[in-house]
Parts: C-alpha cells; structure tokens; sequence
C-alpha cells in the first residue's frame, strides 16, 4: 500500500521534530567533500538522456537545467561563490557586499566541455577549496562574522558556510527530480505513487 501523508499530519510530523541543529563546521565539511563524488557516481558514463536532458522550457520561455549544467553551475560556485565570499567576510566585514552571482554563466563555460571533464573540473575545484577552507583555521567567533550580500543583507559565514552545503543537496534534488522527468510517461499510471515526478519546490531553475 503507498503510505500517504496529508499536509495536515505531515506539518505535526515537523512540529515534532523540532530540534534546531546549529551549525558545525566539521559536518559541513563532511557532506561538503562527499558531493563531487556522489555525481561522479551517479553521472559519469550515463546515457546522454539522463545527463543532458532537461525538463523542457520554463513558462517564460528559457530551458531549464539538465544534470550537465548542474554541475556547471556547481563549478562556477566554486569558482566565484562560495569561497571568495568566505573570504570577503573574513577581509571586509559587511563594508564590502559580495560581487553578485552569475546563474547563467555555465551556459558559456560549459560549452564543449564533456560531462566527465565537468566532474573531473568539481572534483578538483571542490578538494582545493575545502583545503583552503581548513586552512583558514576558524573559530567561533570567526563564524559569528557579518558580510553584505547584495539581495538578502547582512549574512554570517556560519549562514554562508551552510548554505554552500544545503546548495549542493537542493542540486543533488534537482538533479534526480530532472533525470526522474525523462520517464515521466514510461512508468505509465505508476506515476500517480511517484512523488519526484509532482515535486515543485527548489529554489533554481
Ligand atoms: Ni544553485
């Protein structure tokens, strides 16, 4: 029998659950490392249709993203993202916003590269930028720090440092939710008990 949870229960479920977890940088860390080769694990040597397939266009007209570009998108994060505004907190304080992100730019940077030379390319990224991260040594009150980020305000690099490792689980969302649309009509009435193929809620596109 497929478990159903309505709205109502599944709010009380979260009620219950309610324990807030603070911010360890260790555990940040971990799940941090772990993601390159999570793709590389899923990704590498698939057939096109699961890599470069999208979910068609967005009703303003654009293409959203495939897996491929995903992972473009996650390269230009280590590129421009993350660290440098870990970097810009530590050095500015919040009298320096962040340089804006550009959520597009892996369309350009992308282009006629494989899907195994992306991988490859966030692997690397990814080591070299925890590397530098622990070398920064931080301490609590390094944490607590204030920077500017241009829409949100003022932001700390503790809320920066989970927000790179929650970024990189709403993309690994994604990523399954657009490979799980290529057989949105295989699976035929089956569909119905399928929840990846109903899901809405990410923050990109
Ligand atoms: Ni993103």
């Amino acid at each position: 029998m497929p478990h159903k949870i309505y709205p109502k229960r599944q709010a009380r479920i979260y009620e219950s659950m309610a324990t807030i977890r603070e911010f360890s940088l260790t555990e940040a860390m971990a799940l941090l490392a772990r993601t390159p080769a999570t793709l590389d694990a899923l990704l590498r040597g698939l057939p096109d249709i699961w890599v470069r397939n999208n979910e068609g266009r967005t009703q303003e007209g654009s293409h959203t993203w495939s897996p491929f570009d995903v992972v473009g998108h996650l390269i230009v994060g280590e590129r421009t993202d993350w660290m440098p505004r870990a970097r810009i907190i530590l050095q500015y304080g919040e009298a320096r916003p962040f340089d804006p992100f550009d959520r597009l730019a892996q369309v350009k940077e992308s282009q006629g590269k494989s899907p195994d030379q992306l991988l490859d390319e966030f692997a690397r990224l990814r080591r070299d930028n925890l590397a530098a991260l622990h070398a920064l040594d931080l301490h609590p009150e390094d944490l607590a720090r204030r920077g500017t980020h241009p829409e949100l305000g003022a932001v700390t690099l503790s809320q920066l440092l989970a927000t790179w490792a929650v970024h990189d689980l709403t993309h690994l969302h994604q990523v399954s939710r657009v490979m799980a649309h290529q057989y949105r009509d295989a699976v035929g009435p089956w569909s119905a008990y399928l929840g990846v193929l109903k899901c809405a809620g990410h923050s990109d596109p």
